[in-house]
């Protein structure tokens, strides 16, 4: 017999909608988790909608099945649609486009291609360590600033052979602003009743910062085929290429729309990883110690070939435990194909119910981690320990068909740029006092983390 699932209580006409942290949302999520436990449901009258969450890493074990679900186009990503459309990302598994899309684009992200784009990172990774060099031991410095810059330069340059030029910029260049801009509003768009979006009059700068990035999109493609290129890039794999399956090519609309996926898809989350990685490498002076210790034996004074990527297990382990303490893509949705229950037979789900899986609570249950769940150990992941693992219990990168198709790119760059600046620099918190904050808005990054940067070298 099932059971129901636990909800709130709720307020008339509202519903749960107070419940939520407008600002950081994944805090009320964690309240809510350790209230309720492994499953709770929200009722959202304001867009008249019901949708469960759960917390445990067996329920999302369970919801990793893809012949009993699939994943959900929800909130702020259906909005994303509206830009993006059907886009790899925030496409829907049954529109043909993304099939295509999908199956002519694997290739181009897979291991061999994506150790090719080596060079390509290192230009990027050059400016952001002269910047931090030439500014020297006792300039106040924003990691997650500049590492959107980095990781915006690296999409772009990588992916299309197009320089946002980020480090030469003050402020962040008009797509970044435009797509913060746009990101927040669909956020609050899912959470806002739909009559309401023309009286707000956010229509209109909503609609600008979609054709900021439009035009910059259509004018990276218009320049590319009026002057072809002999690159191996994705732009050329999209303009060129046919989807193995079907021989279809992509057409012009779902080219642009994945450019501008990469570019949103492709940045936010790595520089959120970057930063927090720093972030708990400097809280942690005994993984920092070991990680230095492992990068100069590997490297000494040497810059990264891409063959010493995989020689840096301590570093893996430092990437893999920021991504289960702190996952910039901190839950993913998923819907049952038929009526269903889960929890061995515990909560009926009817076919169609969004169901949120809050890995950022799913990474932390004691279960699997331990009671120690919630510190930052990268010794967890050493000697064979993350092989051992339980299926889908590391699930910062999604899961199955609609998994992260830029995770080989992510680990390069992030590995790359992580063992750079911590073989070049002794970093330090700017503000010893400070306490982790969080920003959020499709992704989770640390706020207001500044740190010094003193060249090794400097030092006597
Ligand atoms: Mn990425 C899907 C996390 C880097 C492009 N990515 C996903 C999903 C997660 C995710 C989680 C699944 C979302 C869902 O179920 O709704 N991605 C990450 C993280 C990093 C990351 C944590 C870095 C760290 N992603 C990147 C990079 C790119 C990229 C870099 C591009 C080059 N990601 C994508 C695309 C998808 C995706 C495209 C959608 C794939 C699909 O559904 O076909």
């Amino acid at each position: 017999m099932s059971v129901p699932i636990p909800q709130p209580p709720t307020i008339p006409f509202i519903g749960n909608v107070l419940a939520l942290d407008k600002d950081v949302p994944v805090h009320s999520f964690v309240l809510l988790a350790k209230t309720y436990g492994e499953i709770y449901q929200l009722n959202i009258l304001v867009i008249g909608a019901t949708v469960v969450s759960v917390n445990s890493y067996a329920l999302a074990n369970e919801l990793s099945d893809e012949k009993r679900f699939k994943k959900e186009v929800a909130g702020g990503l259906r909005e994303v649609r509206n830009l993006a459309g059907d886009g790899l990302f925030s496409a829907y598994i049954e529109e043909p486009d993304w099939g295509v899309a999908h199956r002519l684009l694997m290739p181009a992200f897979g291991p061999m291609a994506i150790k090719g784009m080596m060079e390509e990172m290192r230009d990027i990774c050059d400016q952001l360590i002269l910047k931090w060099e030439r500014f020297g031991p006792h300039a106040v410095l924003d990691p997650a600033a500049d590492f959107t810059r980095l990781t915006f330069d690296t999409i772009a340059y990588c992916s299309m052979s197009y320089r946002m030029n980020s480090f030469y910029s003050e402020t962040p260049v008009p797509f970044v602003t435009a797509m913060g801009d746009f990101l927040v509003e669909c956020d609050l768009r899912a959470s806002r009743p739909r009559v309401l979006q023309a009286v707000l009059g956010k229509n209109t700068k909503y609609q600008q910062d979609m054709k900021v990035m439009k035009d910059l999109a259509n004018e990276i493609v218009a320049e590319r085929q009026a002057h072809p290129a002999e690159k191996k890039d994705l732009l050329n794999t999209m303009l060129y290429s046919s989807d193995p399956q079907t021989g279809k090519k992509m057409s012009a609309d779902s080219i642009s729309r994945n450019l501008i996926t990469f570019l949103i898809a492709g940045h936010e989350t790595s520089s959120g990883m970057l930063t927090f990685a720093i972030y708990h490498l400097l809280r942690t002076p005994e993984a920092l110690r070991k990680m230095r210790a492992e990068v100069d034996a590997v490297l000494g004074d040497r810059p990264a070939q891409v063959e010493d990527l995989s020689k840096l297990p301590y570093t893996t382990a430092v990437m893999r435990e920021t991504l289960r303490l702190t996952p910039t893509a901190g839950k993913r949705a998923v819907v049952p194909l038929e009526d269903t229950t889960i929890g061995g037979g515990k909560y009926f789900v009817k076919a169609g119910q969004t169901i949120i899986i809050h890995v950022w609570n799913m990474h932390r249950d004691p279960l699997v981690w331990g009671e120690d769940a919630e510190v930052f150990r990268p010794e967890r992941h050493l000697d064979g320990k993350f092989e051992a693992l339980p299926p889908n219990a590391w699930q910062p990168f999604g899961f199955g068909l609609r998994g992260c198709i830029g995770r080989a790119f992510a680990w390069q760059e992030v590995i790359f740029v992580l063992a750079t600046v911590i073989q070049k620099f002794d970093l330090s918190v700017a503000d010893p006092s400070y306490t982790l904050q969080l920003k959020q808005t499709l992704t989770i990054k640390p706020k207001g983390f500044h740190i010094y940067a003193r060249r090794r070298t400097d030092n006597p």
